[in-house]
């Protein structure tokens, strides 16, 4: 089910895969790719995608490899609470246009929260 965007292959996401756009990357393996976000709500904000699969959003992912992300996802955001000593982590995924997806191919976000800073929500 791909809500209103089907996969396309040449999306920001799927380039950064294939090396054919940069960022900072924070950890990779044969699965998944994390990278800082390049618009980032806070400072911190990682974004979790997985490489070997063309899925636009979460129902579209295969179970194992959400299992996969929602691992790295994890490990990631305790690697940011440790290295930045955030307030609070949010997890975030969009599924769909309407519902705040920018970028069409399935991912997760992990946003610190710093009580006393004036960032994005
Ligand atoms: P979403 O709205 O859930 O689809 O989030 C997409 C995120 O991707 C958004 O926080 C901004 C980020 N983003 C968009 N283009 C790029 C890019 O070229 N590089 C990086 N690192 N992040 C990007």
């Amino acid at each position: 089910m791909s809500l209103d965007h089907a996969y396309e292959d040449d999306n920001v996401f799927a380039r950064i895969i294939h090396g054919e756009m940069p960022a900072a990357k924070v950890y990779e393996d044969e699965a998944v790719l994390c990278f800082m976000d390049a618009f980032p709500q806070s400072e911190g904000h990682v974004l979790i995608v997985p490489k070997d699969v063309k899925a636009v959003n979460l129902l579209d992912t295969p179970t194992q490899v959400l299992h996969r992300l929602i691992v790295r996802t994890q490990a990631v955001a305790g690697a940011v609470v440790d290295a930045l000593s955030p307030n609070g982590v949010r997890i975030v995924q969009y599924n769909g246009e309407a519902a705040g997806q920018s970028v069409f191919h399935v991912h997760f976000h992990v946003i610190p929260v710093y009580r006393d800073r004036q960032e994005k929500p």
